[in-house]
C-alpha cells in the first residue's frame, strides 16, 4: 500500500511508538515558532525547566499578537522575548515585522520539516508541504529542549482538488467548503492531506490560506505535497537550497477521500459565529455591511493584497464601510509601498493597519453594535471582535474588497468589475534587518534578560489527590472555544501575569450582580474544594492558548469532564495537571447541573491504569462513568502534577 505524505514525513521524524494511526507516538521537531501572546509562559517555562539552549534546527520567537501598547505590559513582553531568544539561541522577529504564520512561511519554512508552534494556526506551514501542528507552549518548550512531541499517529483525510479556480473565487472559498462538509467537531485525531492535478493551480499563499484555516477544523495539520510551485516560492524568496519534491505515493490510501472540484466553488462566506456556519455569499447579496477588514494569517500575503489594490485603483470605497488592511508581513507591507499598490489602497479610503494580528484578536477595529462586520479572517467566535452581540462575517479578499466598495455584500463574480490576475513575483522584496539571528554559546552568556514587573512566572500545579471532593463551577454547552474559557482583546495583556488574568476566566458567562467564576473558585479553592467544569462536544475548540487551563489551574479547577475536548486544550489541561473527563454515556450529561456537588474516589489508581473513572454526584443521588482517553505518557504527566514536573524529573 502506498505512504500519504503525512506518514512519510512522521516516519522521518518518528522517534517513540509504533506508526498505526490510533497509537501514541513522539516524534521529533525541527522548528518551533512562539509568538509574544504565548511565547512569555513558554519561555518562562523553558527557563523552569533549565532546559538551557535551544536545540531544534530553528527555532523563532515573534511579536505580532500583543502590540497596542496600552499600559507597560506589552512592551516588558517584547523586551523580555527579545533578550530571553538571545540568551537560548532562538531567532527573534520584531514587532513589526509580520505575523508569525507568514513571516515563517516567507523566510522559515522547509518542505518536509516537522514545525511545532505556539499558536493554533501553524499548520499554515502545511502549505509548502511541512508538518506543522499548533501546541500549548509547555509542549513548545519541552521541544525547544529538544524533547519530541507526542501525538496520536492520525487518520488521514485525503481532499483531491481537481480543475481551477474560477475568476473571483479564492482558495479561501476551499477551506470554507470544506468546513461545510466537515464541520469544526469531530476531527480531533486526523491530518488533512491535499492531492490531486488542483494542487498545481494553486501558489503557496493560497495553499497557505487552506492549512492555516484548517486549524477550524479540529484537525492535528494539513498538508499539500511540495512541488514546482514550492521550488519558485522558495526560489522568489531566495531560499532555493530549502527545497525537496515531496507528495504522496500514487496508490496511497487515505481513510477518507473529499473531492473538491475548484471550477465549480463559488464564493462563500462563514456567518456569525462559527467557522462552519457557511452560506454561498450570493445567499448574503444585498446585506449591508459596515466594516471591512483584509488581514490576519489567514489572507494578507502579496497576491491578496496585490488583488486589493488592483481592485480599489482609482475606485473609492462605499462612505458608510471602514476598510483597513492589515499586511501580514513587512516584506508585504514594503513591496506595495515600493510598487505604488499601498498608493491605491490609500487612496480608496482605506485604513491602514499594523502588520500583525492587530484586531483579528480582538485589539482595536471592533464593529459597531448592530453592524456587520465582513472579515478575511479565519476565526468568527462571539465577542472576538470586542463588540458583545458581533456579527462577523468571514470570507476571500475578492468577496471583502467588492463589498467595501459596495457597502452590502455583493458576489463579486457580479460586481461588474474585471477580475484583476496578479502573478507571483519572481523576487519577494528580501529585507531580515528585523530578525535577529541566533547568538554563539558565548555571547549569550554575556545576555541579560529583562523581566518587567508584569512579567509573572507561573505557579505550579498541585499534585494530584487520590480523593477528589468537587463542586460544578460551571456547566457549558457544545463547541466552547479558548476564547469563551479565556478571553483575548482588551485583556490579551495580562498573558504574563496569571492572577491578574485568571481574574476573567469565563467572563462571558458571568451575570451581572452575580460573583464571578474566578471569584466563586477562589472562594471554593480556599475551603479545599475543587472546582469542576462540565461541558458538551468539542470544548477547547479554537486557540492554543495554554492559559485557558492554566488560568483554570491557578483557580482551583481539577477537574473538567465534557461530551469530548480538542486536541490542544486536552493536552493543556493534562500539562497542568487538569484530568480530561470524557462521558462515557454523552446522555449523562443531563445528570450534572451547575452547583452540583460531586466526589472522585481512587483518582490515583484510575489514572495509573483505567480507562473508566466513577463520578459519584451526591447532589442529584446517581453515578456517572467517565473515560479517560489517556496516553500511557499522559496518565505519567497527570500523575507528576503536571509536564513542568514531568519534565524536570525526566531530564
Ligand atoms: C488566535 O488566533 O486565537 C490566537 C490568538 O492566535 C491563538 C493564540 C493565543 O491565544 O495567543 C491561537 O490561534 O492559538
Ligand atoms: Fe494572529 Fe489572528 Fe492569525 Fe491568531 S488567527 S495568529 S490572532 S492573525
Amino acid at each position: 500500500m502506498g505512504k500519504t505524505l503525512t506518514y512519510k514525513i512522521l516516519e522521518r521524524h518518528l522517534v517513540q511508538g509504533r506508526l498505526v494511526s490510533g497509537e501514541s507516538i513522539g516524534i521529533r521537531i525541527d522548528q518551533t515558532l512562539t509568538q509574544d501572546a504565548t511565547g512569555t509562559t513558554a519561555f518562562l517555562l523553558f527557563e523552569s525547566m533549565g532546559l538551557g539552549r535551544v536545540k531544534t534546527q530553528k527555532s523563532v520567537s515573534y511579536i505580532d499578537h500583543n502590540m497596542s501598547q496600552f499600559g507597560p505590559e506589552n512592551h516588558n513582553d517584547h523586551l523580555y522575548l527579545q533578550t530571553v531568544a538571545a540568551k537560548s539561541g532562538a531567532y527573534h522577529s520584531r514587532a513589526g515585522n509580520g505575523i508569525c504564520h507568514q513571516v515563517h512561511l516567507e523566510r522559515f519554512g522547509e518542505p518536509g520539516k516537522t514545525l511545532l508552534g505556539s499558536d493554533s494556526h501553524t499548520p499554515t506551514g502545511g502549505g509548502i508541504g511541512m508538518l506543522a501542528i499548533g501546541a500549548g507552549g509547555m509542549d513548545v518548550a519541552v521541544a525547544m529542549g529538544g524533547g519530541a512531541f507526542y501525538l496520536t499517529a492520525p487518520k488521514v483525510i485525503g481532499v483531491e482538488l481537481v480543475g481551477s479556480l474560477r475568476p473571483w473565487v479564492a482558495s479561501k472559498d476551499i477551506i470554507l467548503k470544506l468546513l461545510s462538509v466537515l464541520s469544526t467537531k469531530g476531527n480531533v485525531g486526523c491530518v488533512v492531506e491535499y492531492f490531486g492535478d488542483g494542487v498545481k493551480t494553486l501558489s503557496v499563499p493560497q495553499r497557505a490560506t487552506v492549512t492555516n484555516m484548517g486549524a477550524e477544523l479540529g484537525v492535528t495539520t494539513s498538508v499539500f505535497p511540495s512541488d514546482e510551485t514550492t521550488r519558485s516560492f522558495l526560489e522568489a524568496q531566495g531560499r532555493a537550497s530549502a527545497y525537496q519534491a515531496l507528495s504522496a505515493d500514487p496508490d496511497a490510501e487515505y481513510d477518507r477521500v473529499i473531492k473538491i472540484d475548484l471550477s465549480k466553488l463559488e464564493p462563500m462566506a462563514a456567518c456569525p459565529s462559527s467557522p462552519d456556519n457557511i452560506k454561498t455569499v450570493a445567499e448574503l447579496a444585498g446585506k449591508k455591511v459596515n466594516q471591512v477588514v483584509v488581514g490576519s494569517c489567514t489572507n494578507s500575503s502579496y497576491t491578496d493584497l496585490m488583488m486589493v489594490a488592483n481592485t480599489l485603483k482609482g475606485r473609492k470605497l462605499h462612505p458608510m464601510v471602514e476598510f483597513a488592511i492589515a499586511p501580514g508581513s513587512r516584506q508585504v507591507l514594503n513591496m506595495l509601498a515600493e510598487n505604488g499598490a499601498l498608493a491605491d489602497i490609500i487612496a480608496s479610503g482605506a485604513r491602514i493597519l499594523e502588520s500583525g494580528c492587530g484586531c483579528c484578536i480582538g485589539q482595536g477595529f471592533s464593529p459597531a453594535d448592530g453592524t456587520i462586520t465582513v472579515r478575511t479572517f479565519n476565526r468568527n467566535f462571539a465577542g472576538r471582535t470586542g463588540t458583545k452581540g458581533d456579527m462577523a462575517y468571514l470570507v476571500s479578499p475578492e468577496t471583502a474588497v467588492v463589498t467595501a466598495l459596495r457597502g452590502e455584500f455583493v458576489d463579486p463574480r457580479e460586481c461588474g468589475i474585471d477580475y484583476p490576475t496578479v502573478e507571483m513575483p519572481e523576487h519577494f522584496l528580501i529585507d531580515d534587518s528585523m530578525i535577529e539571528q541566533p547568538l554563539s554559546e558565548e555571547e549569550s552568556q554575556k545576555v541579560e534578560v529583562m523581566r518587567g514587573p508584569t512579567i509573572v512566572v507561573p505557579e505550579s500545579p498541585q499534585d494530584l489527590c487520590d480523593t477528589i471532593n468537587g463542586k460544578v463551577l460551571l456547566k457549558c454547552g457544545d463547541k466552547i472555544t479558548t476564547d469563551h474559557i479565556m478571553p483575548a482583546g482588551a485583556f490579551l495583556k495580562y498573558r504574563s501575569n496569571v492572577p491578574e488574568y485568571a481574574k476573567v476566566v469565563f467572563n462571558c458567562f458571568n451575570e451581572e450582580d452575580e460573583p464571578t467564576f474566578a471569584t466563586r473558585a477562589l472562594a471554593l479553592k480556599s475551603k479545599g474544594i475543587a472546582g469542576v467544569v462540565v461541558a458538551g462536544d468539542s470544548y477547547g475548540q479554537g486557540s492554543s492558548r495554554e492559559h485557558a487551563a492554566l488560568c483554570p489551574m491557578y483557580l482551583g479547577v481539577r477537574v473538567v469532564i465534557a461530551k469530548t475536548i480538542e486536541r490542544i486544550h486536552k493536552a493543556n489541561l493534562i500539562n497542568f495537571a487538569i484530568v480530561p473527563i470524557e462521558f462515557a454515556n454523552p446522555d449523562d450529561y443531563d445528570n450534572i447541573e451547575a452547583h452540583d456537588e460531586l466526589e472522585i474516589t481512587s483518582l490515583l489508581d484510575s489514572v495509573k491504569s483505567s480507562d473508566n473513572i466513577k463520578i459519584v454526584n451526591k447532589t442529584q443521588g446517581c453515578e456517572i462513568i467517565g473515560k479517560l482517553n489517556l496516553s500511557k505518557r499522559d496518565r505519567e504527566i497527570l500523575l507528576s502534577g503536571g509536564l513542568l514536573k514531568y519534565t524536570r524529573n525526566n531530564a
